[in-house]
């Protein structure tokens, strides 16, 4: 069986997960433990991210090249289009997806994550302490943010420019999905599972498809999952988990949001 070397949190390996739930390829999870897991990663791929996907004795780090390996090796339910310029076009997607849409979209969670203590709480682990939460929701917004910049992941400049790349990111894909099921057409290619998930910080999926903290699934970030300009956005996302994503087979019920 496939193996899926990967972090569950992160977009890259969801977007992978997406291919091979697309490909109805069935395959196991491997969580890596930052840090230790990523030697014996380094040692087996010769690189230490995730995701990696092993088929076999063949070892496959990065998402875009995993994409590559399985159209090529598991040719049903292609993911690249045959039509030229349609092909040109979903790679150039692709491509945005991967840098300016994923780094954009974690830096405006990072941002949501400091400043709102609901979003706070809501990343602890679910058994952490309710002393704990309480005590983590109190801090005063000013403190997280001065511990979010000293740790060197957010500055309000930047956090600021990746808000507006963001909003106008998901201004284009509306447009692009406004007279078409999908970004290259109508029927769904790597494009559309990149940009699934590189979002995946923007509007965590539902407990049924991922596995992170309750709190967190299917909450979106305050003032851009839930403003009614990019519903059509969120909702064609929706869609595709339903016709696409394989629902989890550890956990039961519906009604899982
Ligand atoms: N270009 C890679 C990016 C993968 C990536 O950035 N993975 C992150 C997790 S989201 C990682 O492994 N970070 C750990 C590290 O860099 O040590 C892809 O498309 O797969």
């Amino acid at each position: 069986m496939l193996k899926l070397y990967q972090f569950e949190a992160c977009p890259y390996c969801e977007k992978v997960r997406l291919l091979l739930d697309y490909k109805q390829l069935p395959y196991e999870k491997i969580e890596i433990i930052p840090g230790v897991g990523q030697l014996d990663l380094w040692q087996k791929s010769g690189q230490m991210q995730v995701p990696v996907l092993q088929d076999g004795d063949e070892w496959v780090p990065d998402s875009t090249a995993i994409a590559r390996y399985l159209d090529a090796t598991y040719p049903d339910r292609p993911l690249l289009p045959i039509d030229a310029q349609q092909r040109g076009l979903c790679l150039a997607l692709e491509d945005w997806a991967d840098t300016s849409l994923g780094a954009n979209s974690r830096i405006v969670m990072m941002a949501a994550w400091v400043q709102h203590p609901n979003v706070r709480t809501a990343a602890l682990p679910n058994t952490t302490p309710d002393w704990l939460k309480s005590m983590v929701g109190a801090l005063p917004g000013e403190f997280a943010s001065l511990l979010g910049s000293s740790l060197g992941m957010i500055r309000p400049d930047p956090v600021k420019t990746a808000q507006l790349t963001v909003k106008q990111a998901l201004e284009s894909l509306c447009l692009m999905l406004r007279d078409h099921a999908y970004l290259c057409g109508e029927q769904p290619t790597l494009a559309d599972f990149a940009v699934a998930g590189m979002t995946l910080a923007l509007k965590v999926p539902g407990q049924q498809y991922v596995e992170l903290p309750a709190g967190l699934c299917g909450q979106g970030i305050p003032g851009l999952a839930d403003d009614v300009n990019y519903q059509a956005f969120f909702d064609w996302r929706d869609r595709l988990y339903t016709d696409y994503r394989q629902r989890r087979d550890d956990i039961g019920g519906d009604d899982i949001s």
